[in-house]
């Protein structure tokens, strides 16, 4: 038993159709059948009843009783589908509160079904990934984690490494009496785990991409059409739009879905040298978001002959990943192509040339075909590989300078119990109270 039995209102607090108060732990039945009118005998079974506080009914509802350890948690939990109006929930949950239950901190459902066994962390992490994504993508990566599929290729890696650790270990019992160990095969062994993780830290940066989107910085000079082409993208007044030159100050951030692809689009303020105190902090910030970006959409104003302030700033660009495009093509065009490899004629105001830039965005960003193979989309993941990773190389250099088994084995210990953070085989509670304090309460 993992202490109190827990409840919570697992469906968010609104006015819908059901609302779910989820109660699990050792009591959860006694509670649950102590505020439901009929007998929850039948695990996994829907029964319609009254919910009851002090004998007095709150609602017409359906309870379920899960029993131990076929439930979410791995605890007996019972589940009851009340009406989803706000009063309502709150009173069905007291009630629960008020036969015994305390009141579930957040993630604690997951931290329980952690602790029980029922799924790793890897696979809990998911289950909070889930509940933020914003693409088809996203949640197809995150379901695939929730699956197994990471937990199973780490489990894969710390087999290979213990028997590495075991053929060491036997080779203990006779290395006084020999002057030179048969290595190769273990060379061999760890060269091919390092490629393995080596491949799982390539994904990573899909993995972002896929989970956080691509952090897409619009830039270029005042009066271009930046504003404009953000608020057209995002479908929405997101950014003050004018013909003053120098009105966007402060870096905006607006997340969008392109064809499926999460996109920042980061409206900046346009850059050129200005005697505004403010607006050259705003260019400062522009020129420093063009350093953090995936990518850059270089904006230029096609109405007009290139100016000084626009050469500077493909300059500025220059090198990096750009998607330049010709704005204002509504207009009469009397600008000189600059030389980037894609170029693309838009206009904010009529929407002319959206359709092929968010096809080149597609093709650049689009993962569909990717998430179906494993895929490291956390960074603490990402991290815990490359400690792994790290070992694993230190063992190899260690096997070369001819360095006592103990401290190969030593090496490798540490690998294993890095990857063990990742499905949480050999993690710290403070690990494990970072994961779940991001998680809502009821999940
Ligand atoms: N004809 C035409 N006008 C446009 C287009 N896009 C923007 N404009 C106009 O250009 C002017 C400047 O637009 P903004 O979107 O504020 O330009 P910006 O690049 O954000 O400017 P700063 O914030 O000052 O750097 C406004 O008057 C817009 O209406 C376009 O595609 N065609
Ligand atoms: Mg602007």
């Amino acid at each position: 038993m993992i202490g109190d039995t827990i409840a919570a209102i697992a469906t968010p607090l609104g006015t819908g159709g059901i609302s779910i108060v989820r109660i699990s732990g050792d009591n959860a039945l006694d509670i649950g059948q102590s505020i439901f009118s009929k007998p929850l005998v039948k695990s996994h079974q829907m029964v319609l009843g009254k919910v009851k506080s002090r004998d007095k009914i709150i609602d017409e509802a359906l309870a379920c009783y899960f029993k131990a350890p076929r439930s979410y948690t791995g605890e007996d939990v019972v589940e009851i589908h009340c009406h989803g109006g706000i009063v309502v929930t709150r009173m069905v949950l007291d009630a629960a509160l008020a036969a015994g239950a305390v009141p579930a901190k957040a993630g604690e459902f997951t931290r329980r079904a952690f602790l029980n066994g029922k799924i790793d962390l890897a696979q809990a992490e998911a289950v909070g990934d889930i509940l933020c994504a914003t693409t088809g993508d996203s949640i197809r990566a995150a379901v695939n984690q929730l699956e197994g599929a990471l937990s199973k290729k780490i489990s894969s890696l710390r087999e290979e490494i213990l028997g590495v650790s075991s053929h060491l270990l036997a080779m203990l019992d006779f290395s006084d009496e020999v002057d030179e160990l048969p290595y190769d095969e273990t060379k061999a062994k760890l060269s091919y785990i390092s490629d393995e993780i080596e491949k799982l830290l390539a994904s990573a940066d899909d993995g972002r991409i896929i989970k956080d989107g691509v952090n897409t910085v619009i830039v270029g000079a005042p009066n271009v059409g930046k504003s404009s082409f953000l608020n057209a993208v995002a479908g929405e007044d997101r950014a003050i739009v004018t013909d003053i030159e120098g009105t966007t100050r402060d870096v905006l951030d607006v997340p969008v879905n392109i064809r499926g692809c999460r996109i920042n689009l980061y409206d900046t303020a346009g850059i050129r040298k200005s005697d505004d105190p403010i607006e050259q902090i705003g260019v400062e910030r522009s020129v420093a978001a063009i350093e953090k970006a995936d990518l850059i959409l270089l904006v230029l104003d096609g109405s007009r002959e290139l100016k000084s302030y626009d050469k500077e700033i493909i300059r500025l660009v220059q090198g990096k990943n750009v998607i330049c495009l010709i704005n204002k093509s509504d207009l009469e065009l009397k600008i000189t192509k600059p030389d980037f490899d894609c170029v693309i004629n838009i206009s904010a105001k009529s929407g002319m040339g959206f359709d092929k830039l968010f096809d080149e965005i597609a093709k650049r960003y689009g993962k569909g075909d990717l998430v179906s193979e494993v895929i490291i989309t956390g960074e603490r993941h990402k991290q815990a590989l490359t400690r792994a990773n790290s070992f694993i190389s230190h063992a190899l250099s260690a096997i070369s300078a001819n360095h006592p088994i103990d401290m190969i084995l030593g090496d490798l210990e540490h690998s294993i119990r890095a990857l063990g953070e990742i499905d949480g085989m050999t993690v710290t509670d403070e690990i494990i109270d970072n994961i779940f304090a991001n998680f809502c309460v009821g999940k």
